[in-house]
C-alpha cells in the first residue's frame, strides 16, 4: 500500500482528460501571488480543500499541535479513535466537548471570508474541509462537503441515532475535564462525537461528491492542511491527473508540495484575501 494507493475507500479516478493545466511556477517577486491570480481569474470550476491551518488563525489548534492541559500526554492521533474511545469514553468525549466548546468560542478569520467571497464570485466552486468546525459555513459558505463530520452532530456508538446537543456547550475549564458521554435514547448506548475517527469510512456521499469535483475542476486550492491524511490527501493528486491547476497555502513544507503547481508560504488568513482580491488581468 503505498499513499497514493488507499486501501479502501480509494479515491479512484478513470482515464485522465487531456486538456493540459496551466503549469505556471510562482513568481519570485510576490512568492507566487501573482501567478495564483491569474490561474484563479481564469478558473471557472473550482475546488477550495482545506484543513485544520485555515482555522489556526482562529485561534483552533491544528491536529497535529501538541495537546495541552488535562490531555498533554496524549497524541491526538490516538485519541481520534474507536479504540480510545471504547478504553476510555470519559476522556475522549471530554476531549471533544472541549474541543466544541474552542470552536463555539471562536470566530472565522479573513481566511474563511476569503472562501465565501470566492465561491460567490465562482459559482461552480465547490469547498471541501477536512475540518469538524462550522467556520466556512459561519463565513457565509452555504454548501460544505465535510468529509470528516461534524463536532456538532453526535451520534449513538451503538445504533447510531442522533443525539441532540444542548444548545452550547458547558463552560468548559481551560485545562479540559473528563466527562462521560451522555446515553442514547433509544438503546442507552453511549454517544459519540459524529466525526470520521481513523480506520472508520468516510461519509460515502461527502466522498463521492469530493472526488467528482476534483476530477472536474480546473483548480484544486488547497489551504492549511499536511496532506498526511487519506484519502483527502488523494484530492489534489485526483485533480492534477485531470489536468487541473494545484495552488497550495501554507507556511510549512507539506506532502502536497510535489503536486502543487503554485506554492505560497505563509498564512492563509493573510494570503487568501490577497489571492482572492480583484482578480487579476489574464
Ligand atoms: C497553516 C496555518 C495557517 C498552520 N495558515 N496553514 C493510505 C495510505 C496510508 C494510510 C491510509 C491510506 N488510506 C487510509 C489510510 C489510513 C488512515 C490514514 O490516512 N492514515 C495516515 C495518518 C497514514 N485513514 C483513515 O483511517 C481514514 N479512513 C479510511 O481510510 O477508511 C477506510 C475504510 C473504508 C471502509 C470501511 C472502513 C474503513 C479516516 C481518516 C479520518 C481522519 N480523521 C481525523 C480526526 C477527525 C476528528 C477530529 O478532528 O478529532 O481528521 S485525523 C485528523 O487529520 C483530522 C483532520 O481532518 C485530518 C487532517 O489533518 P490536517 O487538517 O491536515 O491538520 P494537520 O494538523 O495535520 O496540519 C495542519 C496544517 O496547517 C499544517 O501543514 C500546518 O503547516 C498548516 N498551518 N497554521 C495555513 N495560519
Ligand atoms: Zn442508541
Amino acid at each position: 500500500m503505498t499513499p497514493t494507493d488507499p486501501p479502501d475507500q480509494g479515491v479512484s479516478a478513470a482515464d485522465p482528460v487531456d486538456d493540459a493545466a496551466a503549469t505556471e511556477t510562482a513568481g519570485p517577486a510576490d512568492g507566487g501571488v501573482s501567478a495564483a491570480r491569474a490561474l484563479l481569474g481564469r478558473a471557472r470550476r473550482v475546488v477550495v480543500l482545506t484543513g485544520a491551518g485555515v482555522s489556526a488563525e482562529s485561534g483552533i489548534p491544528t491536529f497535529r499541535d501538541a495537546l495541552t492541559g488535562l490531555w498533554e500526554r496524549f497524541d491526538a492521533q490516538e485519541l481520534a479513535t474507536p479504540r480510545a474511545f471504547r478504553a476510555d469514553p470519559a476522556l475522549v468525549w471530554g476531549w471533544y466537548e472541549w474541543r466544541r466548546t474552542v470552536v463555539t468560542r471562536a470566530r472565522p478569520n479573513p481566511a474563511h471570508l476569503a472562501v465565501a467571497a470566492l465561491a460567490a464570485r465562482t459559482p461552480e466552486t465547490v469547498v471541501v474541509t477536512q475540518n469538524v468546525d462550522d467556520l466556512h459555513e459561519r463565513a457565509g459558505s452555504g454548501d460544505v462537503v465535510h468529509l470528516h463530520g461534524s463536532l456538532f452532530q453526535p451520534r449513538c456508538a451503538d445504533c447510531a441515532e442522533p443525539w441532540r446537543l444542548p444548545g452550547e456547550p458547558a463552560d468548559e475549564p481551560a485545562e479540559g475535564r473528563r466527562l462521560p458521554p451522555p446515553r442514547c435514547a433509544r438503546c442507552s448506548g453511549p454517544v459519540r462525537p459524529g466525526v470520521v475517527w481513523f480506520g472508520e469510512a468516510l461519509p460515502e456521499a461527502a466522498l463521492e461528491r469530493a472526488v467528482e469535483a476534483a476530477a472536474a475542476c480546473d483548480l484544486l486550492l488547497v489551504v492549511g492542511t499536511s496532506g498526511l491524511v487519506y484519502p483527502a490527501a488523494e484530492l489534489p493528486h485526483v485533480a492534477s491527473r485531470f489536468g487541473a491547476s494545484v495552488i497550495q497555502v501554507n507556511p510549512q513544507p507539506t506532502a502536497v508540495d510535489e503536486v502543487a503547481d503554485v506554492n505560497l508560504h505563509g498564512p492563509a488568513a493573510r494570503l487568501l484575501p490577497a489571492l482572492v482580491g480583484e482578480p487579476a488581468a489574464s
